[in-house]
């Protein structure tokens, strides 16, 4: 299975979230029950998701933590059903105990939006289990990471950003964690201010330089509820930046990116599939 996840392919692939979580800035609320979670997963799966990303700590900026054993109570029914039907299920913590626990109840992927941070025990549990791993651009949790969004070194955010992954990698790899395992993420909007990320975005080719592969989470975010703000400045509602997303999605593609996390998995694939037919493949 982790095979397939790194074969080669002409198109990202598509990370369908699914935030089992009271208070996350787009779908907080939602799927906190495990059954609608299992439920808009199988949904998302049907719509065309590579990966299910299910996570139950939300990041939004000021947010506060969960218990770690609320957090297991909310990912593992999910995981573990979801699993069992047979999709490739990734889980989205900061946290070992919750890492392992996922993986044992069939996740198969580890995205750490910290990059081992946050609790570098979560390493040990990657590398002894052998998972793929996703190491984010991070800087400091939710209720504080405002106050590192200052990227005033030579190079900007694109340089510190690549120099803090690469010394996650190499962490990551003292740990025991094989470099094939290794996906970078740059983090859009984790003490990153709307400039940062557009920055980010527009020089996907010098993250991509460092090796790993990428997988890139713009959906629904404010850098995109600002950009659509109406004449008086009110950001455009979360619901309503899919357009834009796809936007991205498309770029995305374009640059090449291993994968790309999003909530509305069908827009993404339709646009997806779009572009692979005007590039030749994907005939009727
Ligand atoms: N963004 C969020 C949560 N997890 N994981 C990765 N790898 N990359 C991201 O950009 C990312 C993430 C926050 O968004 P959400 O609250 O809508 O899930």
């Amino acid at each position: 299975m982790t095979a397939d996840l790194f074969a080669p392919r002409s198109r990202p692939r598509l990370m369908g979230v699914v935030n089992v979580t009271p208070d996350s800035f787009s779908d907080g609320g939602r799927w906190l029950e495990p059954r609608d979670a299992i439920a808009h997963g199988r949904e998302l799966l049907a719509d065309g998701a590579d990966i299910l990303d299910i996570g139950g700590e939300s990041t939004r900026p000021g947010a506060t933590r969960p218990l770690v054993e609320e957090e297991l109570g909310r990912v593992l029914p999910v995981i573990t059903a979801l699993a069992a039907d047979g999709a490739v299920v990734s889980v989205d913590t900061m946290r070992a105990e919750v890492a392992e626990a996922a993986l044992a109840a069939g996740a198969t992927v580890v995205n750490d939006v910290s990059g081992g941070l946050a609790d570098p025990r979560i390493l040990e549990v990657v590398a002894a289990a052998g998972a793929p791993y996703v190491a984010m651009h991070w800087r400091a949790h939710a209720d504080h990471m405002r106050d590192f969004a200052v990227y005033d070194g030579p190079g900007g955010v694109v340089a510190a950003v690549c120099e803090e992954l690469s010394a996650r990698v190499r962490v990551a790899r003292a740990a025991g964690i094989a470099r094939e395992q290794i996906i970078l993420d740059p983090g859009l909007g984790f003490a990153k201010r709307p400039e940062h990320n557009w920055e980010l975005l527009r020089h996907l080719d010098e993250l991509a330089a460092l090796g790993y592969p990428l997988l890139v989470g713009a959906s629904r975010k404010t850098f995109l509820g600002r950009l659509l703000a109406d004449r008086g400045g009110t950001p455009r509602p979360v619901g309503m930046r899919e357009h834009a997303n796809t936007a991205i999605t498309l770029h995305l593609a374009q640059a090449g990116v291993w994968g790309v996390r999003v909530h509305d998995v069908r827009a993404a694939s339709d646009a997806l599939r779009v572009a692979a037919r005007l590039g030749g493949e994907d005939q009727e």
